[in-house]
């Protein structure tokens, strides 16, 4: 990567304060990328500035599907939200070592802290601070070079560097201990970019952000926590996130996040175009298995039909096809298919993990059951759990298996068909949040 590529791509990464940004939940699926893409239009149609959607990771095979089939780039991936020493860096002239102190001084004179200096290469070399100055020209003197005729170096001085792309808050200790005040910023190649004071580091812009498809901090994207939630539009059970004011703040029972943005717009009498219809309907039908899970809701139904409309598409044939754009199990590493969509609970005063993998038929199960058992079996030692299950979902039937690894207790009374030692067959569950966590809630607290 030359370095134009990396300068590209670093402000790329790197969040604007100016910007609003909407965003999904880590391991996005269908809901959080499209929900976003959708909020972020619907936004911007209702006047609202500079909003921009945005995702916390890939998108998956389906979620791809969706956008190739309607003609939409996916949001721009955002690896982080947390205030960098980027952020703070303030633009400013600099000096090279051979430069005579009268020009420093200029700089000084015209209100600036300290004057930085930097070499030939754009490396910095230190910084000229008021009080060098002043002791350089106090010194006596004895017929020598006049003191305003001297190169910067000469009285030139280490300054604390950081690189832009550094989080603020890894360095946050350091700096309050510290009793410098100013600092230069430095990018990738150690190249000069700008010099910050440490009033500035210490009370940084925060990054705004919209949650779609999610409402706790856990499952946002990284430095969320340093970040300012504007708002919050969801259908997830309520996490612990607290904001210092108040903010409009969405969490409706429905089907999908998608479904509550698609009411939005019709409520305010906007017809999506058919690109984010089709997004927002692909979202829909994608947490609701078609319209068959039982978290669908006749809000889910309704809506889903009036974006079918504008997209032009059969929802059951369309939805069939967005949810057979998955991936098998046979493709893909047992370990990521018992972590990709994988969710932790506290129940009974223990800790469960539950993932769920969506498949279109159980037939490859069989010859990958051994392996999704041993990383189960792994997760509980690793973490102490003391259930780690995999819901395998065929999102054709609408009938799940369960895999299970953990205290054997626990195994013992769990209320299901039992296929095997580790498998059960869950029937019509099809539910992670509205089926079966309400059950195996039951099930701890019970032999608690
Ligand atoms: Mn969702």
């Amino acid at each position: 990567m030359d370095t134009k590529d990396r300068e590209t791509k670093d402000r790329h990464e790197m969040w604007d304060p100016d910007v609003t940004y909407v965003i999904g939940h880590q391991r996005p699926d269908t809901d959080a990328i499209a929900s976003a893409l959708g909020y972020a239009w619907f936004l911007t149609k209702m006047g609202q500035e500079r909003i921009v959607s945005i995702r916390a990771g890939q998108p998956v095979e389906q979620t791809t599907y969706a956008l190739k089939r309607f003609e939409q780039e996916p949001p721009r991936l955002m690896t982080g939200v947390a205030p960098t020493f980027g952020h703070v860096a303030r633009k400013q002239q600099t000096v090279s070592p051979e430069t005579s102190l009268s020009e420093a001084i200029t700089l000084l004179a015209a209100g600036e802290r300290v004057v930085p200096v930097v070499d030939e290469l754009g490396r910095p070399y230190g910084i000229v601070t008021p009080m060098a100055l002043a002791r350089a020209c106090s010194m006596p003197y004895s017929g020598g070079p006049n003191p305003f005729t001297q190169p910067c170096k000469s009285v030139v001085e280490e300054a604390l560097t950081f690189h832009a792309q550094d989080r603020i808050s890894d360095h946050r200790a350091s700096l309050l201990r510290s009793d410098v005040d100013d600092f230069l910023i430095v990018d990738a190649q150690e190249r000069f970019i700008g010099v910050a004071t440490r009033r500035r580091i210490l009370e940084p812009p925060r990054a705004k952000l919209i949650l779609v498809d999610h409402n706790e901090i856990q499952q946002a994207i990284s430095g969320a926590d340093e970040a300012d939630i504007v708002g919050v539009l969801d259908h997830h059970r309520l996490g612990n996130a607290s904001t210092a004011l108040p903010i409009p703040f969405v969490v409706e029972p429905v089907g999908s996040t998608c479904t509550l943005v698609a009411e939005h717009c019709r409520l305010n009498e906007l017809d999506p175009p058919l690109g984010i219809a089709g997004m927002l309907l692909s979202g829909i039908l994608s947490d609701t298995l078609v319209l068959r899970s039982p978290t669908t809701t006749d809000r889910d139904r309704h809506i889903a039909r009036w974006l079918a409309d504008l997209c032009c598409v059969d929802i059951k044939q369309y939805g069939d096809d967005l949810l057979r754009a998955a991936p098998g199990l046979a493709e893909r590493p047992a370990d990521e298919i018992a972590d990709a969509d994988r969710k932790h609970y506290e129940m009974g005063g223990k800790s469960v993990s539950i993932a769920q993998v969506e498949i279109t038929g159980f037939q490859e199960l069989p010859q990958r059951r051994d392996e999704l058992l041993a990383t189960l079996t792994r997760q509980c030692r690793a973490e102490g759990l003391a259930l780690a299950c995999l819901m395998v979902t065929d999102v054709v039937q609408g009938v799940s298996h369960l895999l299970c690894q953990g205290d054997s207790w626990v195994l013992a009374s769990l209320p299901f068909a039992r296929i095997s030692e580790y498998e059960f067959d869950l029937d019509d569950i099809v539910s992670r949040k509205k089926q079966l966590v309400p059950t195996l809630h039951a099930v701890m607290e019970e032999s608690r």
